[in-house]
């Protein structure tokens, strides 16, 4: 095992009174033989310095505290700058839990597909084959909804409108999934079924409400039984409408819409407003895990996983499959994976083609779009290694 220090950190976040001094490392863990014997696609190493980097710069824009964690075949990757309390101080730890948004959707969209494989879905058949009457329009189709291609409207753009009250309004409410439908269809649909790509919460709650139609069972057991127990992933839960994350966790800090507003500590929360659209708490080696088991082929089978990876262009560098984003890089690499926001954390968390490489940073703050941006940058680090630094540097 080699261990590097790479630097130090210093936060001044909006409600941190005085400068903290918080040490950031790089870890990195020789890989066992049997994984270095899988062959895979050729990536230039990861830039470590450059993963460092872009926690640093995310938190020199306003986050309190950023982590990170590259696997790649065995070998591990850390990286952290800042603090995962204020009130403490306490510095960042790359084995920090935290509330991972709409990463959850990629889970969601498994549980489905497995579902299919399994020959209880059709994912072109109509949502209300399986939840009468719910929807409005009998076109809309599972496959829309998993690819956000329903046009149902996304009711979080309402709930949020203002950042801070909006979010006091439903930090400790529980809300059905019904009730979220509803609020959605209060609203005018964004387009014809699977006319046009607009992303929107709404699908992924209907997804949820599948999943417990089909099964008979809540969303936590599926996702337990299909994929937290199988992977082991010991730092992942579904706690909802509990407020709390279990063990040690990064505290969240939500950046309030008006500047010079102090940072909100949004840690505690039910999350309900997104249940099966993003209420899943994990960590960094988890995420990893995940996405290298996901694209790894160890959860669906081809011919599914082969339907999630179907995208429709959304930008120039993003495409949107089957509960699963696109990323295409600066260097030419794609990866898989999905981002999150939910009230106090931004996170990213992407595998290579192959799931031989797997990256996951989080930032514990959010509605900050300059420090989520800073965050970006360890996509490129972990994927495009020194190569993507030139080309970052060579554009300004
Ligand atoms: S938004 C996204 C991201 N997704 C979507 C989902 C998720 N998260 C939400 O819908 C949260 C909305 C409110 C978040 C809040 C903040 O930043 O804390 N923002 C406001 O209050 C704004 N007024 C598409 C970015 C994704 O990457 O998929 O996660």
């Amino acid at each position: 095992m080699v261990s590097a220090t790479v630097g130090r950190g210093a936060v001044l976040g909006a409600v941190a009174l005085s400068l903290l001094a918080v040490p950031a490392r790089a870890t990195t863990t020789e890989p066992d033989a049997r994984a270095a014997a899988v062959p895979r696609a050729a990536l230039p190493a990861p830039d470590t310095a450059g993963l460092a980097a872009a926690l640093r710069s995310a938190v020199d824009r306003g986050a309190p505290g950023a982590l990170a964690r590259i696997d790649d075949q065995g070998r591990t990757y850390e990286a952290t700058w800042g603090v995962a309390d204020l009130s403490t101080g306490r510095a960042i730890s790359a084995d920090d839990r935290f509330r991972v948004g709409s990463v959850t959707k990629t889970f969601s969209a498994v549980v489905l597909l497995q579902l299919a494989d399994e020959r209880r879905l059709a994912l072109d058949a109509p949502v209300n084959r399986y939840l009468p009457k719910l929807l409005p329009d009998d076109r809309i189709t599972v496959r829309q909804v998993l690819s956000h291609r329903s046009g149902l409207y996304d009711y979080t753009d309402d709930l949020f409108a203002d950042s801070v009250s909006g979010f006091e309004a439903v930090r400790n409410k529980v809300f059905t999934y019904r009730q979220l439908v509803a609020l959605s269809l209060k609203k005018p649909r964004t387009n014809e079924p699977g006319a046009a790509y607009s992303y929107s919460n709404t699908n992924f709650v209907v997804a949820g409400m599948l999943i417990e139609k089909l099964t008979g069972h809540s969303v936590r057991t599926e996702y337990e039984d299909r994929i937290f127990r199988p992977l082991q992933l010991r730092d992942t839960f579904y706690v909802h409408p509990e407020t709390g994350i279990p063990g040690r966790y990064a505290r969240g800090y939500l950046t309030p819409g008006k500047a010079g507003e102090p940072l909100v500590d949004a840690t505690e929360q039910t999350v309900s407003w997104a249940q099966s659209a993003g209420a899943i708490i994990s960590s960094a080696r988890d995420l990893d895990t995940f996405y290298s088991a996901l694209l790894g082929g160890k959860l669906l089978s081809s011919a599914r996983l082969e339907e999630m990876e179907r995208f429709t262009r959304v930008d120039t560098t993003t495409s949107y499959g089957l509960g699963l984003r696109r990323r295409d890089l600066s260097c030419g690499v794609s990866v898989y994976g999905h981002t999150g926001v939910v009230q106090g954390y931004s996170t990213y968390a992407f595998a290579s083609k192959d799931g031989s490489r797997s990256l996951t940073a989080m930032a514990d703050t959010s509605n900050d779009r300059k420090a989520a941006d800073a965050l970006s940058g360890a996509l490129d680090a972990a994927f495009c290694g020194k190569a993507g630094k030139a080309r970052r540097t060579a554009k300004g």
